[in-house]
């Protein structure tokens, strides 16, 4: 059996920093199996030479889960060759797939069969199907159709002992004890490796329609978001938030994806310090296309005449439903244009997200004077990407490297008080620190100063039980 390995350190490059840039490593080598076995021989290697292994997928995570130590020490399991589409049983309505298959080469797999594999979020290119279990992804179907978990009935894991647990399982009821399968799920490469699953599909929509909804406050979003529930049930598909200082950058780097902010008020490059919010709701439909539009129309002809809208607009076509969506999805990307910042990623009960946002906007205000809360997120499974950014005027006019600099600087100084910050209020009302991105290395502190001394033990028991060696990406999670 001969496996690639990669050891060139400039070959290595590309694989060491995570997509963020936030987290730089060095692995002793790169292995790239295309097989469980290839996965397996160097699972069991790994163990004789007690070497740790970094799992990794299409390397897109946002929180450091898939980037190796700067030891020169630890392995880089690339598992982007393992990526067959192994089965698909279309009467149970499931597909079994290689862990390093990309998320849009499930989708296609199941679109060209009538079929729906129904996570989604913006690096459906290049995520993999090993990533988004392993770090139990969300996205921006969770609101109907749940995060990854939800979606994944079976797993075959190359365990931390070195052996093969073969749990393909395309069942929807299994309770035959503990459930190995949600043990792996959401571990981040810490318990073993998965290398393939068993995925459910859904039936694919016979109607689509997607709306650009502007409205006043936060609490009338959320307002909405109730109202759209009563209104729309199962036919709700997804409902992201975006402030104006989120959006902000997408105009400023990428004018051309402007899409439904493409009028009056914007043309004139408005500064967007304040409100109004936005909403990007989609309604899908097994009946039909008037089905899905006719739904969501009466439901913000609703929210107009209850004066929770201000104004809204539906896609009239499939093009320009993908100029609403390239708007949400390229956030992430024109942020990063902008350099580093503080990324949170907070989940809280819909009823505290309001005074949640209120409570914030003036304590961060306060701690640090023009810092940048760029929040956007999945409103609707009460996912806020709370993310922070350097006051704009240290970075006006700089050039790209120094801007980046500076924004580097402005992460490294006020990360740790404004995160604490921000995370002490949502613990206070119930919340969560790490919605869907995973703990990875950038928040393994923050969770171990939140959990209780019960959960954190329980924790480290699963993990001395399962790699007693520790060889599973270390120093992450826990
Ligand atoms: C999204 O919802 C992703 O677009 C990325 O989860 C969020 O950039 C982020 O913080
Ligand atoms: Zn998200």
């Amino acid at each position: 059996m001969k496996i690639d390995l990669l050891t060139d350190p400039a070959g290595m490059v590309p694989y060491c920093t995570d997509w963020r840039g936030r987290f730089t490593g060095q692995p002793i080598a790169i292995a790239f199996p295309k097989s469980t076995a290839e996965v397996h021989a160097v699972v069991r290697a790994c163990r004789a030479h007690r070497i740790p292994i970094v799992t990794q997928g299409g390397n897109t995570g946002l929180s450091g889960g898939a980037t190796p130590d700067s030891s020169a020490s630890q392995l880089l399991l690339n598992l982007s060759k393992l990526n067959h589409i192994r089965s698909i049983d279309l009467e149970n309505a499931t597909i079994t797939v290689e862990a390093g298959a990309t998320l849009e080469q499930v989708q296609q797999q199941a679109k060209a069969r009538g079929l729906l594999f129904p996570v989604d979020l913006t690096a459906r290119g290049s995520a993999t199907i090993g990533g988004l279990l392993a770090t139990n992804a969300g996205g921006t179907a969770v609101i109907r159709y749940g995060n990854a978990r939800r979606q994944c009935l079976g797993l075959e894991v190359v365990t931390a002992s070195g052996e093969i647990w073969s749990g393909l399982r395309g069942l929807r009821k299994d309770n035959t004890g503990y459930d190995l399968r949600d043990l792996y799920i959401g571990s981040e490469g810490t318990l073993g490796v998965i290398t393939a699953a068993v995925l459910a599909l859904e039936p694919a929509p016979k109607g689509l329609c997607t709306a650009w909804v502007e409205v006043e406050t936060i609490s009338k979003a959320i307002a909405l978001l109730q109202e759209t529930k009563q209104q729309l049930g199962s036919l709700l598909t997804a409902f992201e938030l975006m402030s104006p200082t989120a959006l902000a950058p997408v105009l400023e780097y990428f004018p051309e994806q402007a899409g439904p902010l493409r009028n009056e008020r914007f043309s004139k490059n408005t500064p967007l310090q304040s409100g109004p919010y936005f909403v990007l709701i989609e309604s899908s439909s097994q009946v039909s296309q008037a089905h899905a539009q006719e739904g969501l129309e009466q439901s913000l002809a609703k929210g107009l005449e209850q004066e929770l809208v201000l104004d809204a607009s539906t896609a009239q076509s499939l093009a320009q439903a993908e100029s609403f969506w390239h708007l949400r999805e390229q956030i992430t990307m024109a942020a990063a244009e902008d350099g580093p910042q503080i990324k949170l990623d907070v989940a809280l009960p819909i009823s505290r997200i309001d005074d949640f946002c209120k409570e914030m906007s003036q304590a961060l205000e306060q701690a640090l004077p023009g810092v940048r809360l760029s929040n956007f997120g999945h409103l609707g499974d009460g996912n806020l990407h709370f993310n922070l950014a350097a006051p704009k005027e240290w970075l006006t006019g700089l050039p790209r490297i120094e801007r980046h600099a500076k924004a580097k600087g402005f992460v490294e100084e006020h990360e740790p008080s404004l995160r604490r910050l921000v995370h002490d209020a949502v613990m206070s009302r119930g919340g969560s620190i790490s919605a869907e991105h995973g703990l990875g290395q950038l928040r393994r502190d923050e969770a171990a100063h939140y959990k209780s001394p019960v959960e954190l033990a329980l924790m480290r028991s699963i993990k001395q039980a399962l790699d007693p060696m520790g060889l599973f990406n270390p120093g992450k999670v826990l």
